[in-house]
């Protein structure tokens, strides 16, 4: 099965996610396909990975947990306990089934967002940046040098976003995914 055409996908993430989210989600779909443009990537993959990157967002973790049973995913000790670190598996798992999406570089993209891996494709890079980056975020320090830097250079990029990240998870004592700790040092060791 084909993936749903775009127009089919917003309008079931507008019936089914906040409004807040909706908006997010389209400004990463926007920021992704920007990038994109700028590094050689597929329009089309960028725009379907950002629409769906956060497509499992509303659900409540029982649910989300229920969802990884119902199709054997892994869940590791610490996704049990985090909705923030466990849409990203879900929204992959998603994507495949309820939106039809078949490539893998799309899905790995949905699946890696939150915390990153070492080694990204640029796809991946994209994705998790543009979520970073995209026009309603406004909290973050630092956003003008990221937003700034992102058009230049996706590992630089990266580096920037994940100091912050490692800084806010440390600061906020929120425990640290070991995957986010590994793309870190990656991106540290690699930049
Ligand atoms: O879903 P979004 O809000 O658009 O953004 P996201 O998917 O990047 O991240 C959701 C949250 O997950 C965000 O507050 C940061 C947090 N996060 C990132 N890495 C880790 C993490 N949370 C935990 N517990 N551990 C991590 O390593
Ligand atoms: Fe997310
Ligand atoms: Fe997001």
């Amino acid at each position: 099965m084909a993936s749903l055409e775009t127009n089919k996908i917003i309008d079931n993430l507008l019936e089914v996610l906040p409004q807040s989210r909706y908006i997010h989600t389209l400004g990463v779909a926007y920021t992704a396909t920007s990038l994109a443009m700028v590094f050689g990537e597929s329009i089309d993959k960028a725009r379907l990975a950002g629409l769906l990157h956060d497509c499992a967002k509303a659900y409540s973790l029982d649910d989300m947990l229920e969802i990884a049973k119902d199709n054997n995913v892994n869940v590791t000790d610490l996704e049990y306990k985090s909705a923030n670190l466990l849409h990203a598996k879900i929204g992959a798992v998603l994507a495949k089934i309820e939106y039809g999406v078949e490539d893998k570089s799309v899905l790995d993209a949905i699946m890696y967002h939150t915390t990153g891996k070492p080694a990204m494709t640029t796809l991946e890079k994209i994705i998790y940046i543009a979520d970073y980056i995209e026009p309603s975020r406004n909290k973050q320090k630092r956003l003008e040098l990221i937003r700034n830097t992102a058009f230049k250079d996706l590992d630089q990029t990266m580096l920037l976003i994940l100091e912050d990240t490692m800084d806010y998870l440390k600061a906020t004592n929120t425990d640290i995914d070991p995957l986010t700790e590994e793309t870190y040092l990656f991106y540290k060791e690699n930049t």
